[in-house]
């Protein structure tokens, strides 16, 4: 599985009306083509019944799903891979728990990170945070477009930008070679989850 496009992140708490599996499926609906769970609420219990849920909604789109630092989480719903951060589990001990068929992306907001994980055995980048974000605190400032340009220029697997994409600045992020995009708010904190969706995803069919 190649991880590209549209690519949603459900997280919990960030929508007044829908529950993360109600996100997904309008996420799935409207043409995500990569859903991952991102929890950091310390609420295991919550965050494995929503992980198993959103897994099982995945199957009949044949969509990939990722579980965002977790790796026993991800085995244990049958994820298809992880994605990983600095501070979480290394790459390579990710992969001897996983196995080859399992799909491990790492975070880089520089060309030397990217390699170093490319080198670890990554299966694609997640590249930012390219703008301001208010989903995440960040300690460093946005690497913008130039930044994610870098990145893909840098290494051979697919690049993923993520931080405060919206429909109005995804034209330049394809212009800089990602080969998908990551939004949060942009779709589980949207009124209309679903047509923000559909909007987003047709960006990818006019650039595609
Ligand atoms: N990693 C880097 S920025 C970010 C994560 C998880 C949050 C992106 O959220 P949004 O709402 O799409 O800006
Ligand atoms: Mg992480």
């Amino acid at each position: 599985m190649i991880i590209s496009g549209l690519y949603v992140i459900i997280q919990p708490d960030l929508h007044p009306a829908y529950s993360p599996v109600e996100l997904a499926g309008f996420a799935l609906q409207g043409g995500a083509d990569v859903i991952q769970w991102r929890d950091k609420s310390g609420d295991t219990e919550m965050g494995w019944q929503m992980a198993k849920a959103i897994a099982k909604l995945c199957q009949p789109y044949k969509k990939p799903f990722i579980i965002n630092d977790n790796v026993e989480l991800a085995l244990d719903v049958g994820a298809d891979g992880v994605h990983l951060g600095q501070d979480d589990l290394p790459i390579g001990a990710a992969r001897k728990l996983l196995g080859p068929g399992k799909i491990i992306g790492g975070s880089a907001g520089t060309s030397e990170r990217a390699r170093a994980l490319c080198e670890a055995g990554v299966n694609y980048i997640g590249a930012g945070h390219v703008f301001p974000t208010q989903t995440k605190q960040k300690t460093t400032p946005p690497i913008g477009v130039d930044g994610l340009r870098a990145v893909c220029d840098a290494v051979d697997v697919p690049v993923i930008a993520i931080g405060g994409i919206s429909e109005d600045n995804m034209p330049a992020l394809f212009e800089a070679g990602a080969a998908g995009m990551a939004v949060v708010s942009a779709v589980c904190a949207a009124e209309d989850p679903l047509k923000a969706t559909q909007i987003l995803k047709r960006k990818f069919e006019d650039n595609g």
